[in-house]
């Protein structure tokens, strides 16, 4: 059996710890059948959701960028995007102009009428896309910890779907994203964790654990992930913790994450505009830790 790094432990596929996901492509057109799997597995997971062709010239949006960084290894094909030594990161949220000038083929996927009549047929009504994303380029050894994402985004409707896209075919050594089962239904985690905002409470890092064992051990549930092609998303509600394995290798791994909602609802005004506010306030006053946050929650 395999074994694969996520944060600093080693998690077998196939143990009780790691599975695979379940694809969804084959209920795509049947909207019932899809409500139903979002709401028993917590996730859909649609490969050749997107145009792969169309996702891998995006894919050379981020690369032409991250070389104009100096962030690409000199020397190296650029289609491999391998990365320099001084191995940093990169995060493109912002305005929309800004994207729209370095990355329109990456808006255009994202924004996409598929997309937004596949969210408008999930969600029963006109659906609306957040201004702001989140494409990101991590590096070597770069991992996400745990988290539901409604703590960088709860002030609207909590009925708000990410949807996570790969920009090239990304393995499991790569930085796969993993969903926890069944972490939908931790009722004590949601009551407290789940009410935090990161620009109100002012916690660290806004992940609930960057030990994806303790969870398991402690709150029960299993790891699911996949190796993803170029084409491939995955797209889930705002109490499905997820995290992502650690990228082992000296490429980098280029995704997105895109929020979706119906438009008739309340939305979090941090993430619309030409200029969204994004977090205003994180990160200004000193900063709890997780750990004590835990502690007075009791979780
Ligand atoms: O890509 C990642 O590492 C994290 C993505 C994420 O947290 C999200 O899609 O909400």
């Amino acid at each position: 059996m395999k074994t694969y790094t996520m944060g600093s432990r080693q998690l077998e596929m196939g143990s009780r710890y790691l599975t695979e996901l379940r694809c969804s492509k084959d209920i795509l057109q049947d909207t019932k059948a899809l409500r139903e799997r979002l709401q028993e597995d917590g996730y859909l997971f649609i490969r050749g959701f997107h145009n792969r062709e169309e996702v891998l010239q995006a894919r050379m949006e981020f690369l032409r960028k991250l070389e104009s960084m100096g962030r690409i290894a000199p020397g190296t094909p650029l289609e491999q995007g391998v990365i320099a030594k001084e191995n940093k990161s990169a995060m493109w949220g912002g305005s929309t102009d800004q994207l729209s000038a370095d990355f329109p083929q990456f808006l255009s996927i994202v924004n996409h009428p598929n997309v937004m009549s596949f969210f408008e047929r999930l969600l029963g009504g006109p659906a609306m896309t957040y201004d702001f994303k989140w494409p990101r380029a991590i590096g070597h050894g770069g991992n996400t910890g745990a988290h539901y994402d409604i703590v960088y985004m709860g002030r609207g409707t909590k009925q708000v779907y990410t949807m996570w896209t790969p920009f090239d075919d990304v393995s499991l050594e790569k930085g796969t994203l993993a969903m926890l089962l069944g972490s939908q239904h931790y009722a004590k985690i949601k009551e407290t964790y789940g009410e935090m905002d990161v620009d109100r409470d002012h916690v660290a890092t806004g992940w609930f654990s960057e030990d994806p064992i303790e969870i398991v051990d402690t709150y029960g549930g299993q790891w699911a992930t996949t190796a993803f092609e170029a084409g491939d998303a995955i797209i889930f509600g705002m109490f499905m913790m997820h995290a992502s394995l650690n990228n082992s290798t000296n490429q980098y791994r280029i995704s997105s994450d895109t929020r979706y909602q119906l438009a008739s609802e309340p939305v979090d005004e941090r993430w619309i505009g030409q200029k969204p506010k994004g977090h205003y306030a994180w990160g200004s006053k000193p900063m709890k830790s997780v750990e004590e946050a835990r502690q007075e929650w009791g979780v």
